[in-house]
């Protein structure tokens, strides 16, 4: 009795053993790829130059190596800048997400309301990013007319964008958040910076912002010698030439004028090497 006791165990142990074995064996880990999104969730306004992102997380949670892809579904206006990630993803314990930079956009006349985008994998994972559409700021007498407005450049520094300078940031202390704009072509002058306004605008004031930070004076580092131009009937009119500046901040007011665009050229820096703005704002008055 004692002997069939014993075997039984023994048995129900090779039972549980077995069982685990075809259990992993019957519902093997296909798909140990893990889906994140950061932030988990986005708002985005319908203009040119305010761009929103996220990060598409892929993280291995099993125990091999494996390529995996990820396609991106945006809903109703929402456009995105890739619609496929494939990553190598190796099996790193702990383990460890792979992010993709994933850049959201919306034309300037889309439906303010809720839309998302859906990040699936080939084998049926899934996860929905909701997307926010935000209605556009107002710009009537006394807003910004530059904000989020499309921005252009001679040049632009690799760890640059050039949407820095009308994003809305003035301030210098967060210089490298990308929330200014940096020439790419270091001792050589003119650099020109350009933002095209939402269409013929009164304009008689700018504000130029160079950089002034604490570490970064603009007596040391800011646009020294530039030129505020503005463009009417497709050529550029200067209308305000400062020199010699120390200033963080300079306004430039002119007698008002009807231009579709505004230009900053930079003609020298009080560090000689490049052309730095941390913003561009453009007034009626
Ligand atoms: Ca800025």
């Amino acid at each position: 009795m004692r002997r069939q006791l014993a075997v039984v165990l023994v048995s129900a142990t090779a039972l549980g053993l077995l069982t685990a074995v075809v259990s992993t064996a019957a519902r093997p880990d296909r798909d140990p790829v893990r889906l994140s999104a950061t932030p988990e969730r986005v708002e985005v306004v319908g203009l040119p130059c305010l761009p929103t992102a996220f990060q598409a997380g892929m993280t291995n949670a099993g125990s091999a190596d494996l390529y995996a892809d990820l396609e991106l579904t945006p809903s109703g206006p929402v456009t995105l800048d890739r619609r496929i990630v494939s990553s190598w993803l190796p099996a790193w314990d702990p383990d460890h997400t792979v992010n993709t930079r994933v850049g959201v956009t919306v034309p300037r006349d889309a439906a303010p309301g809720s839309y998302d985008v859906r990040l699936t994998t080939p084998e049926g994972k899934g996860l929905t990013v909701p997307v926010e559409v935000l209605p556009l700021p107002t710009k009537g007498a006394g807003d910004n007319q530059a904000l989020g407005e499309q921005a252009a450049a001679s040049s632009t520094h690799a760890n640059f964008e050039v949407c820095g300078a009308v994003d809305g940031n003035t301030d210098s202390e967060e210089w490298d958040t990308l929330t200014g704009w940096n020439d790419g072509t270091s001792r050589v002058f003119p650099d020109t910076y350009d933002v095209a306004l939402a269409g013929p605008t009164t304009v008689a004031r700018v504000e130029t912002w160079t950089l002034d930070s604490t570490r970064y004076p603009a007596a040391r580092y800011g646009l020294r010698d530039f030129d505020v131009q503005v463009r009417v009937g497709g050529a550029w009119q200067t209308v305000h030439e400062v020199r010699g500046s120390t200033a963080g901040r300079v306004t430039s007011t002119f007698a008002p004028v009807t231009a579709d665009a505004v230009r900053i050229v930079g003609l020298a820096s009080n560090s000689a090497d490049y052309s730095r703005l941390v913003e561009v704002q453009v007034f009626t008055g």
